[in-house]
């Protein structure tokens, strides 16, 4: 059994969530809150000392770091396979994957905009700006990429669920939850939508979690 250390409204815990779903793998959820600084302190940081969620937890060994978790997912359980055969047509779809996992998330993580608030004293508006900038700069990529390499079908990849997929959606709920404008996404957003509509999807959707807090 996969204990997985995970918060609600993380969409790097999010991605995780997704892809254990549709490998089929059963998890016990522990829940780790961001906004009371629990990632911060023991006993998680033990667990994972990088002081970031999630993390996975399997025969007592830790993975963290989401990519590598879903990579140590793929290695682990290749069926169903969410990375395509192809050499070429994998490198795409790790290159999508880091479109959201190194160019968008990391710009808008939670420490980043608390820097920016309370160091850097910037105001909600310029913060918020400064929020939408780098999704739309990653998405307008995303989209741009799927545009040029021609290999998107259903899905970020032919009409096969791959990592891309699993990386995207949590970060369509990130761009809705700070009202970031979408209508220059078409593909992507079409995507996304047949995403969300996948059982696997749908169990790993933030407000439905043990631990969302209805605010
Ligand atoms: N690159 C890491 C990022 C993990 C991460 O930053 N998680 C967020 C939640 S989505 C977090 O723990 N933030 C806490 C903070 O920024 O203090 C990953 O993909 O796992």
């Amino acid at each position: 059994m996969f204990k997985l250390f995970t918060y609600w409204r993380s969409s790097t815990a999010y991605r995780v969530r997704i892809a254990m779903n549709l490998k089929g793998l059963a998890y016990e959820p522990v829940y780790v809150s961001i906004p009371k600084l629990e990632h911060k302190a023991q006993p998680y940081l033990a667990v994972n000392p990088q002081g970031l969620v999630p993390a996975l937890v399997e025969d007592g060994k830790v993975v963290a770091q989401s990519l590598a978790i879903l990579e140590y997912l793929e290695e682990r359980t290749p069926q169903p396979a969410l990375l395509p055969e192809g050499r070429h047509e994998r490198a795409y779809v790790r290159a999508l994957t880091q479109i959201v996992g190194c160019e968008i998330h990391p710009l808008n993580n939670v420490r980043v905009l608390k820097y920016l608030e309370q160091r850097l004293q910037v105001s909600a508006d310029a913060k918020l700006a400064w929020y939408r900038d780098w999704m739309a700069e990653g998405l307008a990529s995303y989209e741009a990429t799927l545009q040029a390499y021609a290999m998107a079908g259903d899905f970020s990849y032919g009409d096969q669920v791959t990592l891309a997929d699993v990386c995207l959606v949590p970060q369509i709920y990130n761009a809705r939850r700070f009202s970031c404008p979408l209508d220059a996404y078409p593909r992507t957003m079409a995507i996304a939508s047949r995403c969300e509509r996948l059982e696997p999807f749908i169990r790993a959707f933030p407000d439905t979690q043990e631990d969302a807090v209805v605010s």
